[in-house]
């Protein structure tokens, strides 16, 4: 009967038998071999699927970081969603509701991914609405003017591609997965921003050229910033690097992401906001200036010019819509019991 205080060896609170329970030594030899089998598939560029073992760590860097991301997307419908009744052209409108429900779906998968890392739905959406889980910081800005929906697709989608092509390769395969689909719809979305830019830009009046100059002013630096710190201030990077979660780093894909939009700035006739930016023949890379990294993590730390109205609107959108979640599971229970045959 003395055996029973084992059991509650590492269960007790703080103090008295707070340690972890003892481990036999049969038990560490599997978990080494069960860890050495671990890395010797991430060292072989193979992939972890949901039922495989993996150490703590890597389970709870890939659901903050997949959980981070199915934030982002949810919360992302919210800017782009104030101008659906407001779009010039059925055409506009039609393609911002399509985008607007794709990234719902993007929400949906992430969310799903990571449930199989064993959290639920419902701690991860009471962590984002407690103000607990951060997403991303760009969906912190206002949509001022229909421009805005524009530079989104074309900056904000175009930076989400090149951070989110990696991921499809990412070591964790329920994430990389998801990634695929997300990545080939994100391709559209950023082709539909530029397509409405370019039509602003060629076909367009002055005042609507100078909206759309606004508009890349105001979101150029936000963009930037969507890759995270630097690498020397990014303190997750080398680990999730390591585990092959991240395959490029963040200075890395912003570098990437600037080559690649100033030659499409040029062909829309826009100005990028950056009297540093120059194309540097020994680097063969263009180079940008300084970014202010107070704003950054003023932004991410809850206190940028929309924090507030964002997560009150989803808190709203969640207890409003408590009653579509009640019909739904009746719905559910009443084509999962049996039926009750009345004598
Ligand atoms: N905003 O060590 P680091 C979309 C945090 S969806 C807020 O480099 P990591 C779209 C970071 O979480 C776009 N926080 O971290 C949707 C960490 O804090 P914690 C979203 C940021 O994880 C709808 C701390 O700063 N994309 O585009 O190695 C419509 C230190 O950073 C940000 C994804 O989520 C930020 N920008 O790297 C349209 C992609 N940056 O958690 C478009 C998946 C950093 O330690 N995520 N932080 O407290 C990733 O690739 C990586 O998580 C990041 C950050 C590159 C973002």
């Amino acid at each position: 009967m003395y055996t029973q205080a084992m059991d509650t060896m590492g269960r007790d609170g703080p103090g008295e038998g707070a340690a972890r329970p003892v481990r036999s030594v049969e038990e560490m030899q599997r978990e080494r071999h069960l860890q050495e089998r671990f890395d010797a598939r991430i060292d072989d560029g193979g992939f972890i699927e949901a039922k495989d073992w993996m150490p703590e760590n890597y389970r709870r860097t890939l659901l903050r970081q997949i959980s981070q991301h199915a934030h982002s997307e949810i919360v992302g419908m919210l800017p782009e969603g104030n101008w659906i009744t407001r779009a010039p052209t059925l055409k506009r409108k039609a393609i911002l509701m399509a985008k607007v429900q794709d990234e719902g779906g993007h929400g949906l998968y992430l969310y799903a991914a990571a449930e199989t890392l064993g959290s639920s739905r419902d701690e991860m959406l009471g962590a984002l609405h407690s103000g607990r889980a951060k997403y991303s910081s760009i969906f912190n800005y206002p949509t001022l003017t229909w421009a805005d929906i524009g530079v989104i697709g074309w900056l904000v989608d175009g930076a989400a591609i090149m951070n989110q092509v990696p991921i499809c390769r990412c070591s964790y395969a329920p994430y990389a997965r998801a990634m695929v689909r997300i990545c080939r719809e994100e391709s559209f979305h950023q082709r539909q921003g530029y397509d409405s830019l370019l039509v602003m830009m060629k076909e367009g009046t002055e005042a609507q050229r100078a909206m759309v100059q606004d508009a890349v002013d105001r979101w150029w630096w936000p963009c930037l910033m969507m890759f995270g710190p630097t690498d020397d201030q990014s303190p997750n990077s080398a680990q999730s690097m390591r585990w092959g979660i991240k395959r490029i780093s963040n200075d890395d894909l912003r570098q990437k992401f600037v080559d690649a939009t100033v030659p499409q700035a040029e062909v829309l006739g826009v100005t990028l906001p950056d009297p540093d930016l120059k194309w540097n023949e020994a680097r063969q890379h263009w180079d940008f200036g300084p970014i202010d990294w107070a704003e950054f993590w003023r932004v991410v730390g809850g206190d940028g010019p929309c924090n507030r109205e964002r997560l009150q609107m989803r808190v709203d959108a969640w207890e409003e819509g408590a009653w579509v979640r009640e019909a739904a599971l009746a719905h559910a229970r009443k084509h999962t019991e049996p039926e009750k045959v009345s004598a």
